[in-house]
């Protein structure tokens, strides 16, 4: 019965912060999982580091259940963004772990392949629509079957999505949050513009997404809904901030753009209301901040009942090792919809050794036993943690607004 022997986080800025969790047990194996929560790094860190590690050691390794209940119930102070961060941490290392015992890649610890390879989207952004247009065309020369479209919106300096790195979006920058300034009314009049430009150039055939990033009302979603509705979205993402999730009833009634929510979610109970009332067609819950692969299992039972699809969070934010994680989880979960894929930088690439592999526009976890993804840590030790916090946004008359 393997035993944990040691358990550190390991954190590193190769271009932006990561967080890591190392599981060795006393055996020798060991497993990694992503502890990243963009913005609050070190509030995981110290959550890991207080009240985690020390009950970690000694646990029998195998015990994967066990342990996810003994942090989730055992903590009183149950769900939030920290905690379940640091399960889903430990939970991805332990089934690393247990997959490398056992010699296989991950997803046939997780029942098997439910299909080849997992369909995945890119993102494209430009300043203005031409802009956006051109680097839809990039992405699709690149491979790529499903791509989401962010412009930037005439009369603003700048928005959510759009970035002059064309290969990297980061909005993560300053220590101190920068402000962006926001207008529902500009944005609502540019969006529909960029869909029908897209497919007047580009056809039906390769899949468009579009973020609106939390910033509308229920009835300007609807509405918004409602006007992308000919360029036929595979979905429309986070219209409004989900806490009011009653009034994706309203949004529902006057659209059929299909809708993603769940990548700020962190339990099943987050998701229930508007999984069991068919409010959503993707959730978007991912495996470090939704509390690991087990976690994220009972979600997308939940889900496939009401014929929810995934459609995990990917953005660079999350660390290659939450990548490896969800794309065993996606190769085998029955009800995959999607997977968001953001190219992370050189830099981090070369600290996090990994199996999976991009090809043809889909995503292949790769055959490594464990997850597949390993850290280089002499290399890891070069890039100290820098504090980067995310954006906050302002209406024009100065009111403070969702980023
Ligand atoms: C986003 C993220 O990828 C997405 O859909 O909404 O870029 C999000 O802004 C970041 O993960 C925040 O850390
Ligand atoms: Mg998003």
């Amino acid at each position: 019965m393997p035993r944990i022997a040691e358990a550190r986080v390991i954190v590193t800025c190769p271009g932006r912060n990561f967080v890591t969790l190392k599981i060795v047990t006393d055996d020798g194996v060991h497993g990694l999982g992503d502890a990243t929560l963009n913005g609050r790094e070190m509030a995981v860190v110290s959550y890991l580091n207080d009240h985690v590690i020390p009950t970690l050691i000694g646990r029998e390794a195998d015990r994967i259940e066990d342990t996810w209940q003994y942090l989730y119930r055992g903590a009183y102070w149950r769900r939030g963004p920290v905690t379940m961060t640091a399960i889903g941490a430990v939970d991805t290392a332990l089934w690393d772990i247990k997959a490398k015992a056992a010699g296989m890649p991950l997803y046939q610890l997780l029942g098997g392949r439910s299909r080849d390879r997992v369909l995945c989207y890119g993102h494209a952004n430009g300043e203005d629509v031409a802009a956006a247009v051109e680097e839809v065309g990039r992405y699709l020369e690149l491979g790529y079957k499903a791509v989401r479209a962010q412009c930037g919106v005439p009369g603003l300096t700048g928005t959510y999505g759009v970035s002059k790195d064309r290969m990297y979006y980061e909005p993560a920058s300053s220590a101190l949050p920068e402000e962006n300034v926001w207008s529902s009314e500009k944005y609502l009049n540019s969006v529909p513009e960029l869909f029908a430009a897209l497919r007047e150039e580009y056809g039906f055939t390769p899949h468009l997404l579009h973020d609106v990033h939390h910033r509308l009302t229920p009835i300007e979603a609807g509405r918004l809904g409602k006007a992308l509705e000919p360029y036929a979205l595979f979905w429309m993402e986070d219209p409004t901030p989900a806490e009011n999730q009653e009034s994706f009833r309203l949004i529902r009634s006057h659209t059929t753009t299909p809708l993603a929510v769940g990548e700020v979610f962190n339990t099943i109970w987050d998701c229930k209301e508007l999984i069991e009332n068919q409010l959503i067609d993707y959730i978007r819950c991912t495996v470090p901040h939704a509390g690991g692969i087990t976690h994220l299992r009972q979600i997308a039972a939940l889900a496939a009942l009401y014929q929810v699809r995934t459609g995990c969070h990917g953005a660079t934010d999350l660390s290659p090792v939450s990548m490896g994680a969800a794309l065993h989880f996606d190769l085998s979960v029955p009800n995959f919809g999607i997977q968001e894929y953001m190219r992370h930088t050189e830099e981090t690439d070369a600290v996090f050794p990994r199996a999976w592999r991009f090809e043809d526009g889909y995503l292949h976890p790769g055959e490594a036993p464990g997850h597949g993804v390993d850290i280089d840590e002499k290399l890891a030790a070069k890039y100290p943690y820098r504090p980067a916090s995310l954006p906050v946004n302002r209406l024009e008359d100065g009111t403070l607004w969702n980023w």
